[in-house]
């Protein structure tokens, strides 16, 4: 009987520990402004630099849905600016909040021509 409380009394604060890594763990994920003021815009792929993303964190994409978009691609798409895969997800709403999974996450706009304009970044998280 003695041991039966102390395995429920031990299994208690493992339940409690866990519950509280998890929440620590959602108050420990951040939230980016890609572009900060300027935003999703032209000339933001080096806005990474320097910065440290981790998996869960969210990045929120602001700009105007009628010139902009957000198309999360991978590595070949962000690298030769085209949307690869065909069916890389695609965000429309002018003020998309994407959530980091960890390693690369790639994210360029796939209105022609401004991906080149330096309208994409390469984010990795731990
Ligand atoms: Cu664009």
């Amino acid at each position: 009987m003695t041991q039966m409380v102390r395995t429920s009394a031990i299994l208690s604060v493992i339940l409690l520990l866990s519950v509280q890594l998890l929440h620590l763990k959602m108050v420990l994920a951040a939230t980016f402004v890609v572009g900060d003021a300027a935003g999703w815009t032209f000339n933001v792929a080096a806005w990474p630099n320097g910065k440290h993303f981790k998996a869960g964190d969210q990045l929120v994409f602001k700009y105007d849905p009628n010139v902009h978009n957000v198309v999360a691609v991978n590595r070949n798409g962000y690298d030769s600016c085209a949307i690869l895969p065909p069916n890389a997800p695609e965000f429309t709403s002018g003020h998309d909040q994407i959530k980091l999974k960890a390693g690369p996450n790639y994210f360029i706009c796939g209105v022609p021509g401004h991906c080149e304009g330096g309208m994409k970044i390469a984010v990795i998280a731990k």
